[in-house]
């Protein structure tokens, strides 16, 4: 008599606490989904202007790229000038380049430094360049790289007589390196600054070698670094699009960006040939003797694995364009540093959506 009524009062008891404990995690998991999806900013298209989360801050970038140019003109007599020769007319041609030496980053501010204006912004004095390119570094970690990167490629920038500024993104923390994310948020961080119509982005550990190889865009999309040295200077495959790269602004907003969704090394670099095939645009090129470079030999950083899904993922970038990029990109800008001669931007993003991305990437 009295075990099957402690079992009837029971069991009703144990039903009502599995049947809260079921609703609050179903409450906890949607309510965190939509925290997620809100810091992707899950978009139906791509829009025809884009707005991105940025400090919790909503920035239409298209119309940031409008917003006149608060930065004082560098070394700029009064009067009009006329447009920049086609060619530059100052160019050297084959260069030497040596990474084997104590370079500091006050040597190259002492030797490039007087040219520069805050934040590794340059225009030429004699005439109105005829691109003004932001040029993009993804980065962590790698001071020495840039030392060097800034002592070679500076000067080369200066004779090809671009209007350009120096964009180094750097990514806090020690999660693993989201190279293509870094690019996106260099794109719009560079916009937010100054109009730019052309963006360069550019692996901190190459440095080109002939100064023919313009840093400039074109009719399509252009990959830079051709002829590697660490590949005996012939391209490893037709696609290829990594190292060195530019792309219009009008380029990059076709083809929404890059993926903000590839993590650790490899991969991200093909997803955008793809994307830029599948929006019938062709990759154009220096020819193998223009197109030389050396690159800082290094061995692979932390956080920074081959990505294990990156194959996988290059069968799903038609798929995917639209729903990842430029327009589902989402971070958080911790320092906006002034170097003569770079710009220094610190970012990092959410915990949640970098656990979910990494968890479906
Ligand atoms: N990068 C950083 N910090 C990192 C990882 C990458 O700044 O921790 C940036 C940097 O601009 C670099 C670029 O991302 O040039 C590409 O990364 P990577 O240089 O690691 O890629 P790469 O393909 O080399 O050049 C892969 C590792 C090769 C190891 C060879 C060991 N002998
Ligand atoms: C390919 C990678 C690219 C990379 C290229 C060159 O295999 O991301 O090698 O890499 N693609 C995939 O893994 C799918 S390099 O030798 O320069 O480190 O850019």
């Amino acid at each position: 008599m009295f075990k099957p009524s402690v079992l009837t009062v029971s069991m009703p008891k144990t039903a009502f606490k599995l049947l809260l404990l079921f609703s609050f995690s179903s409450l906890t998991f949607f309510a965190v989904l939509l925290l997620h999806l809100k810091a992707r900013n899950v978009p139906a298209a791509v829009p025809s202007s884009l707005v991105i989360t940025r400090n919790n801050t909503s920035v239409n970038i298209l119309a940031a790229a409008v917003r006149p140019n608060t930065t004082p003109t560098p070394g700029r007599p009064g009067g009009a000038l006329g447009p920049c020769p086609d060619g530059p007319p100052n160019l050297l041609g084959s260069l030497y380049v040596e990474f084997r030496t104590n370079r500091t980053l006050q040597d190259v501010r002492n030797l490039v430094g007087p040219f520069l204006q805050q934040g590794g912004r340059y225009r030429p004095s004699s005439c109105v360049a005829r691109q003004k390119v932001a040029v993009i570094i993804p980065f962590r970690n790698r001071y020495e790289h840039l030392t060097h990167w800034l002592h070679y490629v500076h000067p080369v920038l200066m004779r090809q007589q671009l209007d350009y500024g120096v964009y180094v993104i750097n990514q806090d923390g020690d999660g693993a390196f989201n190279r293509a994310k870094l690019m996106n948020i260099g794109f719009v961080e560079a916009l937010i600054e100054y109009d730019y119509d052309c963006f360069v982005f550019s692996d901190v550990d190459l440095v080109p070698i002939d100064d023919r190889n313009l840093y400039r865009c074109s009719d399509h999309p252009r990959h830079l670094s051709v002829a590697v040295d660490k590949f005996n200077f012939i391209l490893p495959y037709a696609t290829i699009f990594g190292g060195v790269s530019a792309l219009s602004k009008q380029q990059f907003l076709k083809v929404n960006g890059f993926s903000n969704t590839f993590w650790g090394w490899g991969g991200e670099d093909d997803d955008m040939s793809q994307r830029i095939s599948y929006r019938r645009m062709f990759i154009s090129r220096p020819d193998s003797v223009t197109g030389r470079y050396k690159m800082i030999q290094h061995e692979r950083d932390s956080h920074n694995d081959p990505n294990p899904r990156r194959v996988q993922k290059l069968t799903e970038t038609y798929f995917n364009i639209i729903k990842d990029g430029l327009s589902t990109l989402s971070y958080t800008v911790r320092e906006i540093r002034k170097d003569l001669l770079y710009t220094l931007v610190t970012v990092d993003w959410f915990w949640f959506s970098f656990s979910f991305l990494k968890l479906s990437c």
